[in-house]
């Protein structure tokens, strides 16, 4: 065991040195002793306890996203406002568990339910609801059996899992993702090894839909690309295309033969309404396209924690649908084998159960109705404030948990580090952690930073 550790320690400490000779201290005086030592074997083994075999791993940066929240927590000033992270607080500010999360909790305690394994694609109960609730358990696709279900880890999760499927069947498609988009898109298609490029979606002249560059963008990819649409709720700008819009976006990707790849995380966050922010897919689907949705219900029934969402891919076929799941299956299975059961249960509870269904949509309209009372006094407030003729109105127009102020990296810096209100460096602020009471504060810090801020 000895003479086998002995020369890979010798090994990784003397590249160590050679990279990094400062760092670990092996200057003159750390040259001599190594090379003036007795006993050679033993030295190299004194350098190796001191040099870490992970020498060479660098220091991550942190997330734009939940590096904001960790900034949060670590600040001690008395007013402070956390407005990265798109999650769902009451007007106190406090985190908020639904009502209906705690009965279906409560139902599953009484039930005394057990621990054992889900199968690899998840509970049957909870693949049935989540695919009616997308699509609506009428829809034709359903009855048919060409949907391919598959509980995963939240959207990330699901997202992630059909990357892996894109690398595997589709190794020479890329995906189209909007600009801007959730920054971890990048990363999920990154480390899954699929090439990714951007379509034109943001105008910051308008503040709106750059809607004839997204067209062109999405013309000029490659046939059969994979076009990644946020359902609803655009994250980061709150900009969404209309239904005639949606309707000219699904008439060049079908005649693209491109597959849309739809990312589903606000359901209900929107408008309020579960059918009407299901739109977009059921319009694709009504269409006959074949395509792909991942879906989260960390916003909708703020199960955040619980990372419990899915991926569904709508086929032609009971038949490819029967195949691409087996497929999907296969590619969980030596990543995270199953998963978790907790938040499947309650979802399957809640979204299955007609009673708790309806106060879920009743609890919904009250969150996604907060987020829309703070966006009014918000603007409200900066356009009585301020004077300097500039046009708010786009706040209004924005929907969804997020507004995109149109702050560079500069003044959402200003933001954090003069008025200790926490935002991604993208401009974009989570009304979801704002209270009725902190509208006028967010506004002056606002006019501060775009006026005085260059
Ligand atoms: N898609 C989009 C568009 C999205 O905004 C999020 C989360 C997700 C997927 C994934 O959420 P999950 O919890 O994995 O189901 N967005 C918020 C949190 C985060 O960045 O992870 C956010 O943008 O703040």
């Amino acid at each position: 065991m000895a003479s086998s550790v002995a020369p890979l320690a010798l090994s990784a400490s003397a590249a160590a040195i050679r990279e990094n000779p400062k760092r670990i201290g092996v200057g003159k005086r750390g040259g001599n002793l190594f090379f003036k030592g007795k006993a050679f074997g033993r030295v190299s083994l004194a350098v190796a306890v001191n040099v870490s075999r992970f020498e060479s791993v660098t220091m991550a940066p942190p997330d734009p996203i939940l590096g904001v929240s960790e900034a949060f927590k670590a600040d001690t000033s008395d007013v402070k406002l956390n407005l990265g992270v798109g999650a769902y607080r009451t007007e106190e500010l406090q985190p908020y568990v639904l009502n209906v999360v705690r009965k279906a909790e409560n139902l599953m305690l009484e039930r005394g339910e057990n621990k054992e394994y889900l199968p690899i694609e998840g509970l049957a109960a909870f693949n049935k609801v989540t695919a009616d609730l997308l699509f609506g358990a009428n829809n034709p696709v359903i009855q048919q059996g060409r949907v391919a279900t598959v509980q995963s880890l939240s959207g990330t999760g699901s997202l992630r899992l059909a990357a892996a499927f894109i690398q595997r069947y589709f190794p020479d498609a890329k995906v189209l993702i909007s600009s801007p988009t959730w920054g971890n898109h990048k990363n999920i298609f990154n480390d899954a090894r699929v090439p990714w490029s951007e379509y034109r979606y943001y105008d910051p002249r308008t503040v709106g839909l750059d809607f004839d560059g997204m067209l062109a963008d999405i013309k000029a990819a490659p046939d059969g690309s994979f076009v990644l649409l946020h359902g609803c709720a655009h994250n980061p700008t709150g900009i969404d295309p209309t239904p005639e819009q949606w309707n000219k976006i699904a008439d060049v990707i079908q005649e693209k033969n491109h597959i849309p790849f739809f990312d589903v995380a606000y359901q209900g966050f929107a408008s309020g309404s579960l059918d009407t922010d299901a739109y977009s897919v059921r319009l694709f689907v009504e269409r006959g396209l074949e395509l792909l949705v991942a879906q989260s219900y960390s916003k909708n029934l703020g199960l955040y924690a619980e990372r419990i969402g899915a991926i569904n891919v709508v086929c032609s076929s009971s038949d490819a649908a029967a195949r691409v799941k087996s497929q999907l299956k296969r590619l969980a299975r030596p990543m995270y084998s199953n998963p978790p059961v907790h938040g499947a249960r309650i979802v399957a509870n809640v979204v299955g159960d007609p009673t708790l269904f309806n106060e879920w949509k009743q609890e919904m309209e009250l969150m996604a109705g907060r987020i829309k009372n703070v966006r009014q006094r918000l603007f409200d407030y900066l356009s009585q404030k301020d004077k300097s003729g500039k046009d708010w109105s786009f706040i209004l127009k924005q929907i969804g948990m997020f507004s995109f102020t149109g702050l560079n990296k500069a003044q959402s810096d200003h933001m954090t580090n003069k008025w200790r209100v926490y935002m991604t460096k993208d401009g974009r602020i989570s009304l979801a952690g704002l209270s009725l009471s902190n509208c006028e504060y967010l506004a002056d810090a606002i006019m501060d930073s775009f006026h005085n801020v260059s």
